[in-house]
């Protein structure tokens, strides 16, 4: 055992001589266990902006506020409709009261009673006081949220000394963002209850296309956390919840022409969308002026249908599923079936039809599509036609389902040469901005998420790099600038779940948000950093769960 000892006691010394030499070598410190920290784990951590008050997020394109000029809410104040109403208005005014008083439980006896006639008990001198706020909806209400909506909106606060203050819009959506950001300006202090600044706010989003994808195959979400995170999204005025619903791992859509797609692809009976879920979901982001855009993603990432309906994918052998098999008519009929239900669920304009890393492997081990590729004189590895032809046709089951049904796909179809026209939008997500260049100096429209993903986690604030990424930063003309409609923060759902979903993405969403609503003008995360803690701490305030992403800090700053 003598000779154990020995080389026992060697390497102990060649660790010392190791650890000798990472001290020498590294400018972090040894901790006792032997590990080193790096170097910027040691730095003094900074401490995260104070939060602002009564400052909105995004911000309005155009804002004067006058802190010098400044006014209670009055304890029986009221929403007061002078044009147009309709339900989405009247919810509206509901939640925006319930938020304005309650931040989080609702106060008793608060009802859209009070919303609408104000309180009852409250004292009349109230000077300064903002009794009223008028919402003067122009044109009847539109039903659903659509591309290109019209959501901008004027606010006034106290354009008199009697506190007189108006939200004016045209359309519906213009007075969900208007009531949002009124919300925003009100705030709390010791002294008098709810403060409010004079304020003159013009303000209309910079691009139409404003996404949130969220992922529930890789993890299951619950219909309330999907819920919750509509709400969140509407506080930051995003429009288009991105739904991206089946994916390999899980097909949690319940399918009702093909029910063996959710029976045997779903993680479980339990983890499954229903048709009404689908539909409380929609109605939900509605009320809140969001449109839900469904992806079925193919011919990649479709491992789970196969569970169900193997016939569906490429049969390669026995260890591993290929995408689909596009090369089998009856793959083209099951989809046009199944896309007719999901037109039937889903009633945005738009649907996403995926495209994105489709694997080749597997078609070359397949004597049918082989057998197919040659009927079609394609070369002989030319899966790139293939993958064409497959895209093709599904753009094609589309437009002959609905032919008003817009399209987006990932820019791996671009890439792979697929023929597109201006009615299929394609989203970057891969590459940086000169993709979009060459994108839209074809007159294509793109969206992108290329600086956008949520769902890597690091040691530090990140809220910044999202911040310094505009959707129109590369050379081109003002139209290729213009086909660029906007873009969408993604969160991926591998490391994500119920329990973690919203501090993951939040409060880091926000700076998406604002890069997609505001001024292109408004570059500088150090000068947005106070509204950010503000906007974190506000969403906190509405009973949310944040994560802290700038560091050390406290939402209860006293103020005036
Ligand atoms: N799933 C699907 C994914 C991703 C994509 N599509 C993905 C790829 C790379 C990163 C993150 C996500 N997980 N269906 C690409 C669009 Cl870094």
């Amino acid at each position: 055992n003598l000779a154990e000892k020995t080389s026992l006691t060697q390497s102990e010394e060649d660790r010392e001589e190791d650890l000798r030499n990472m001290y020498k070598y590294s400018k972090g410190v040894i901790q006792g266990n032997g590990e080193v920290w790096p170097e910027y784990l040691d730095l003094p951590i900074k401490r995260a902006p104070m939060p602002s008050a009564g400052q909105p997020w995004p911000l309005p394109q155009i804002i004067q506020q006058n802190t010098s000029s400044i006014f209670t809410l009055a304890s029986n104040f009221k929403f007061h409709i002078i044009g147009e109403t309709c339900d989405t208005l009247i919810q509206a005014i509901d939640r925006y009261y319930f938020i304005l008083f309650n931040q989080t439980k609702r106060r008793e006896g608060s009802s859209l009673y009070d919303a609408i006639f104000g309180r009852s008990s409250h004292n009349d001198d109230e000077e300064y006081s903002i009794r009223t706020l008028h919402i003067d909806l122009g044109n009847p209400c539109e039903v659903y949220p659509y591309l290109g909506m019209d959501e901008s909106y004027d606010l006034v606060i106290g354009q008199e000394e009697d506190g007189f203050s108006f939200l004016s819009a045209k359309n519906i959506w213009g007075v969900l963002r208007g009531l949002e950001t009124f919300s925003q300006l009100v705030f709390n202090s010791e002294h008098h209850k709810y403060l409010i600044y004079h304020a003159t706010i013009h303000d209309f989003p910079r691009f139409q296309h404003r996404g949130f994808l969220l992922d529930t195959s890789r993890h299951f979400l619950k219909k309330s956390t999907i819920l919750e995170h509509i709400d969140l999204m509407s506080h930051n005025k995003y429009n288009v919840f991105h739904w991206h619903i089946v994916d390999d791992q899980s097909f949690p859509f319940q399918s009702k022409t093909f029910p063996n797609l959710t029976k045997m692809g779903a993680y479980s009976s339990s983890e499954i969308y229903t048709h009404k879920d689908v539909q409380e979901i929609i109605e939900y982001a509605r009320l809140r002026g969001v449109r839900v855009v469904p992806e079925f993603d193919t011919p990649g990432h479709t491992e789970s249908w196969g569970k169900g309906m193997p016939e569906l994918l490429t049969d390669c052998g026995p260890t591993f599923t290929g995408p689909m098999d596009p090369s089998k008519q009856s793959t083209y009929s099951i989809l046009y079936k199944l896309f007719n239900e999901v037109n039937d669920v889903f009633v945005d304009q738009y649907i996403h039809l995926g495209g994105d890393e489709c694997p080749y492997e597997c078609w070359k081990f397949n004597k049918d599509v082989w057998a197919f590729m040659k009927k079609m004189h394609w070369g002989f590895y030319d899966f790139k036609e293939l993958f064409a032809y497959f895209i093709t046709n599904l753009l094609n089951i589309w437009t002959t389902i609905d032919h008003k049904k817009g399209k987006i796909v990932w820019e791996d179809v671009y890439d792979n040469d697929v023929p597109l026209d201006n009615s299929t939008i394609i989203q970057v997500w891969k590459s940086d901005n000169y993709k979009l260049e060459e994108i839209t100096s074809h007159g294509l429209y793109a969206i992108t998420s290329a600086h956008w993903y949520l769902d890597t986690i690091k040691y530090g604030p990140d809220w910044m790099e999202m911040y310094n990424s505009d959707p129109r930063d590369f050379e081109g003309t003002l139209e290729m600038k213009e086909h660029v409609l906007g873009g969408e923060a993604c969160m991926w759902g591998e490391y994500i779940d119920d329990n973690n979903l919203i501090p993951s993405v939040w409060p880091r969403g926000q700076a998406t948000a604002e890069k997609l609503w505001s001024s292109k003008d408004l570059i500088d995360p150090e000068k947005a950093g106070s509204r950010f803690e503000e906007q974190r701490c506000r969403s906190i305030r509405r009973g949310f769960k944040l994560q802290p992403n700038s560091g050390p800090g406290s939402c209860n700053i006293p103020v005036q």
